[in-house]
């Protein structure tokens, strides 16, 4: 180490913390910021300030960084580039060498990057846009406890997408009606139903009861079908005991698929439940909800690519990714780069999907993309030709709102889905061909006429909120 000075006082990031000819390390965690600084301070100061301030800087300098390799362990700001169509912000590039984080924890890792550096003076808006993880800390980490092979072989379902369907209204069911709308929507032809993700243990619905109803549908629903079903039982609970004590009772019953509501319930949480459903043959399904809080600010929070990849790396089987299609915000190009990030081992930088870096997910599985939120029949060849067939695709309202009833909603989302494979199979073109395909196996299928002539008129076109900054070129 070369020997160095004490020079007390105030400091001046730039000097320490911005370093364009740094050159990258393989095992660098690497990160791009959206920043918008305060009036009067320069891009080079605002960038090194975010590299010090999530790294190993305080506001002056210290005795103390003359008793470590302190050029070894800073975060440094490496490039500074513009934001396509915005005079404000900018990106800035920030290298962290790996030892800066605990060996396979997310919550290490977001406590730096997204720490007090949130709400520094210097920056007056900050957006965590995309986070490279090292090859070196992704095999760290667990993954998913099962991922998409396993999954399909689990359920023996394969060549297609799977079909679910949460259950409405999301609140104020008794336990044994909530098992009856379970039954119906199963044994029409869904494979899975879902708890919605703020169904916990309500008064009117206890999880205990709910969780003994919902397998009796299931069994029930199988029996009949010859086919395996499974309900997203939610154990998303206050704490972490109640949390397992959910878990081991669903293991205990026989249920393939639990749920976890991952942002709300905390990051320490999520992934020991991760690994417990790994070490128990428990599938795990994650609902994002409070994700939006974070991710639809274009200029400040966390983008939802880098939530999909420290999801990926805690681990979940099937992750909620938006629909592009339905009620619910979501560009079609960041959903593909995003999806992309949660199913694909290798993911090239493409800024035309907002990608930043290119992503080694090495040996660790892909977990199904789950599309749901205001989606019914007529989304139906648009969401396959989007998704692909590892995605499950989640008609709530577009399931339990047909006029005939829950069975006869999954019995027309079913026709629906294999009439969109065959076609697909066959070389059709799911876009441009959509209404042709769908008509023509309404015509055999009465409960799919009737779900096509109830949800003719249902469009969400509005504006979406967080377009890719490519979009402004
Ligand atoms: C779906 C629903 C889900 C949303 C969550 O109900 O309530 O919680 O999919 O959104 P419905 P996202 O099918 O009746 O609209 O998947 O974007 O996180
Ligand atoms: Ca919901």
């Amino acid at each position: 180490m070369a020997s160095r000075t004490y020079n007390a006082g105030v400091k001046t990031y730039r000097d320490e913390y911005w370093e364009p000819d740094y050159q990258i390390k393989d095992s660098d965690l690497r990160a791009c910021f959206k920043v918008v600084p305060q009036p009067g301070v320069d891009r080079e100061e605002a960038a090194a300030a975010v590299a010090a301030e999530s790294s190993t800087a305080t506001w002056t300098y210290v005795w103390t960084d003359l008793m470590t390799d302190i050029e070894y362990y800073k975060g440094r700001a490496y490039k500074i580039e513009d934001v396509p169509g915005d005079d404000e912000a900018f990106y800035a590039f920030i290298a962290y060498p790996i030892d800066l984080f605990e060996e396979g924890s997310i919550v290490n890792v977001f406590t730096s990057l997204v720490g007090n550096v949130f709400g520094f003076k210097a920056v007056r808006m900050l957006r965590l846009e995309d986070v490279h993880f090292p090859l070196a800390f992704v095999m760290t980490c667990q993954g998913p406890p099962h991922g998409i092979k396993s999954e399909r072989d689990k359920l023996s379902k394969y060549g297609r997408p799977l079909l679910g369907g949460t259950l409405k209204p999301k609140l104020g069911l008794s336990p044994k009606n909530y098992g009856r709308a379970c039954y119906e929507a199963l044994r029409g032809g869904l494979d899975f139903t879902k708890d919605d993700e703020n169904v916990n243990s309500q008064p009117f619905l206890r999880w205990r009861e709910r969780f003994d109803y919902i397998m009796e549908a299931i069994d029930k629903a199988e029996a009949e079908t010859g086919e395996r079903k499974g309900h997203y039982l939610n154990v998303t609970a206050a704490t972490p005991e109640e949390m397992y004590k959910r878990a081991e009772y669903a293991k205990e019953l026989g249920a393939p698929i639990i749920m976890h509501d991952y942002i709300t319930a905390g990051f320490c949480a999520h992934q020991g439940l991760s690994h417990w459903c790994r070490d128990n043959g428990m599938l795990l399904h994650i609902h994002r909800a409070m994700h939006a809080v974070l991710d639809r600010n274009p200029k400040h929070g966390i983008h939802f690519r880098v939530l999909t990849k420290i999801l990926r790396l805690m681990g979940g089987d099937q992750l909620h990714t938006g629909t592009v299609v339905g009620k619910l915000e979501g560009d079609r190009e960041a959903t593909l780069g995003w999806v992309d990030l949660l199913r694909e081992r290798y993911i090239k930088e493409d800024r035309s999907r907002g990608l930043f870096f290119d992503q080694d997910f090495g040996a660790m599985p892909g977990a199904f993309a789950v599309a749901s939120g205001g989606i019914h029949v007529w989304h139906m060849p648009a969401l396959l030709s989007i998704f692909g067939d590892d995605a499950v695709f989640q008609f709530g309202g577009g399931t339990l709102g047909h006029p005939w009833g829950n069975a006869a909603g999954a019995c027309a989302n079913r026709v629906a889905l294999e009439a969109c494979v065959k076609a697909r199979n066959e070389g059709r073109d799911l876009e441009k061909e959509g209404k042709e395909i769908l008509t023509e196996a309404g015509s055999k299928s009465p409960e799919l006429k009737a779900a096509m002539e109830t949800w003719k008129e249902v469009k969400f076109e509005f504006d979406t909120v967080d377009k890719l900054d490519t979009a402004h070129r």
